[in-house]
């Protein structure tokens, strides 16, 4: 008999254990959750930011979904750095015939320190192929922007951006406020309310906030929580996470989970 809760995440490896797949699992294990992880592409690089980028060849990520998913159904997913648009399509197509639920997309487009993780046109596959299949989606500030092609400098764009996005066929959006000047807002559109949280903004640079948010709102919907119990549990344990990030390195703090 299944005795846990079993979550995937599949995106890409982040060696510092900080962001990508590794704070995944490691978010996931916090919850109480088991972690699946298929990795798609490696990185190279450091709490300075991102050197390198090697893709896996699309054969071996179909071949690493399908061996996985043939015998491991999990009860919510993720997807995180997906670096080229086919491995997007064969994301999609899994999904669809698993029909697998509970599927949190967060919609990487560039690294903290600003280097693109992603090639030309998985923005637009993740849009159309993912967004639709989707639970939530949860594109901070910048990605908002880029998928919706507006200019967000408060809460007024960010809940404009919000429909915008739900109009791409997600059923809740979520818009994470880090980057914004100001006071940090988090922001919950499911097609009838909005619901905001606010944070107090914290000094420094952080390293993976987006993908371990993402990852607890994973979790939780794995765990059975509802949409909006998940919101506020993810930022309740990203913002703690934040509160007590440590220097592992020479570059950006790493959250504490
Ligand atoms: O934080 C976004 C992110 C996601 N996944 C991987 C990353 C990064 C940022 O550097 O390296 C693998």
């Amino acid at each position: 008999m299944k005795m846990y809760k079993i979550a995937l995440t599949i995106a890409g490896s982040d060696p510092t254990g900080g962001a990508g797949l590794q704070a995944d699992l490691r978010t996931f294990q916090r919850m109480g959750v088991y972690g699946l992880s298929i990795p798609c592409v490696l990185t190279a690089q450091n709490t300075g930011g991102v050197s390198n980028i090697l893709d896996l060849p699309v054969d071996f990520f179909s071949d690493q979904a399908g061996a996985l998913l043939k015998d491991i159904r999990p009860d919510a997913l993720k997807t995180g750095m997906l670096h080229s648009p086919d491995i997007v399509e064969i994301i999609a197509g899994k999904i669809k015939e698993l029909s697998l639920e509970n599927l949190v997309v967060d919609p990487i487009i560039a690294s903290s320190t600003g280097v693109a993780l992603v090639k030309e046109g998985v923005s637009g596959a993740v849009k159309k192929f993912l967004f639709p299949l989707s639970k939530v989606i949860t594109p901070n500030i910048n990605e908002a922007s880029v998928l919706t092609g507006m200019d967000i400098r408060g809460e007024t764009e960010m809940k404009d951006a919000a429909v915008k996005l739900r109009d791409y066929g997600a059923e809740t959006v979520i818009v994470t406020g880090g980057h914004l000047q100001g006071k940090a807002v988090d922001l919950l559109f499911d097609g009838e309310e909005f619901l905001t949280l606010e944070n107090e903004r914290l000094e420094g640079e952080f390293h993976g906030t987006g993908c371990v948010f993402s990852a607890t709102v994973t979790a939780c919907l794995a765990l059975g929580y509802s949409i909006k119990e998940s919101f506020v549990k993810a930022n309740d344990f990203t913002s703690n996470a934040m509160k007590t990030a440590f220097f592992a390195g020479k570059g950006m703090k790493i959250l504490n989970i």
